[in-house]
């Protein structure tokens, strides 16, 4: 209350923008933290992860939400129905479109689903690293013909080129009013959820188009041992057993690939040795069942 006295800022961001246009890297570059999952496949963030950005003067709290999209199953409804809630519901949102990609069905399908919408837009043309200046003026053009955007700020969320500007018209809109959550938060997702992500992030690298988006990790069990190491028990979930097979590989070897490379993530996430103990199970279409989508934390 203090703050509110002295100008202090706070307020909601929603990330929006087709899948792979670089909403995780922007937020892991301004948190300066890996907590968001990347990875050039997309959907790789199913879940809203929050981001807390706090100094002296603000308190950005961003809400990673996941790409939206024409929905294909339940659980793509869900999204789109979570992303639209977000909408009304924060002070500014960010519109991450990529310079390199033309303006395309993706692109036009968010901004219709921006109709309406009275919470300022943001246009956030990421990856400028990759295109020529010239081209930014008449790729600007093509997205005002569709909408009013309240800024236009291009960026580089990779190199952090442009970060701070956008960050300073993200507190320019951002109603006074105290801290939300302590300064030395930067997520409040449990360890447990990013432990999960990293190992899907893993699997997902590994298997490049073998193994489709179809899978999902569930933790059972996150313990710290009396020698200090954390033992984590976890599933991999998978659609088919071909799909199981390929993700355990000749011997075990891939799913061996998948542990090691999660577990230096983990390691370096919680500071301990960590002892990662994964299985793999088919579970049909969970993709479309009601209890899988509550278990993995895509339904409240
Ligand atoms: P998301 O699906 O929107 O969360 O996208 P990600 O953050 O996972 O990024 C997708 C890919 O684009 C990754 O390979 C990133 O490294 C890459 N990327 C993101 N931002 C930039 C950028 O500013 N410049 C370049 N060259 N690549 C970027
Ligand atoms: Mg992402
Ligand atoms: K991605």
């Amino acid at each position: 209350n203090e703050r509110e006295k002295t100008g202090y800022k706070s307020g909601f961001v929603a990330l929006i923008g087709r899948p792979n246009v670089g909403k995780s890297t922007l937020l892991n570059q301004v948190l300066g933290q890996k907590i968001a999952i990347m990875s050039d496949k997309p959907q790789t963030t199913r879940n809203k992860i929050q981001g807390i950005y706090t100094t002296e003067k603000t308190q950005i709290v961003f809400l990673d939400t996941p790409g939206i999209h024409k929905p294909k199953s339940r659980l793509g409804d869900w999204m789109v129905k979570t992303a639209r809630e977000t909408f009304e519901e924060v002070d500014v949102i960010l519109f991450l479109v990529d310079a390199k990609e033309g303006l395309g069905p993706g692109d036009r399908f968010i901004i219709e689903q921006l109709k309406n919408v009275k919470t300022p837009v943001f246009l956030v043309v990421n990856k400028i690293d990759q295109v020529h200046p010239d081209q930014l003026l008449p790729f600007i053009d093509r997205y005002r013909q569709l909408h009013h955007f309240a800024e236009v700020v291009p960026i580089s969320a990779l190199h952090g080129n442009n970060t701070p500007t956008l960050l300073n018209v993200i507190q320019d809109r951002l109603p006074e009013g105290p801290a939300y959550y302590p300064s030395d938060y930067v997520t409040d997702h449990p360890e447990r959820f990013i432990v999960g992500e990293l190992v899907r992030e893993k699997v997902l690298h590994l298997t490049r188009e073998e193994v489709p988006h179809s899978v999902a990790v569930n933790v059972e069990e996150m313990t710290r041992e009396e020698d200090d190491t954390v033992y984590v028990r976890a599933t991999i979930y998978t659609e088919r057993s071909s799909q199981k097979g390929i993700l355990i590989g000749k011997q075990g070897s891939m799913l061996k690939e998948v542990g090691r490379r999660a577990r230096e993530e983990i390691q370096r996430l919680l500071g301990s040795r960590v002892y990662l103990d994964l299985w793999v199970k088919v579970k049909k279409d969970w993709q479309n069942e009601e209890f899988m989508l509550r278990q993995f934390g895509y339904r409240d």
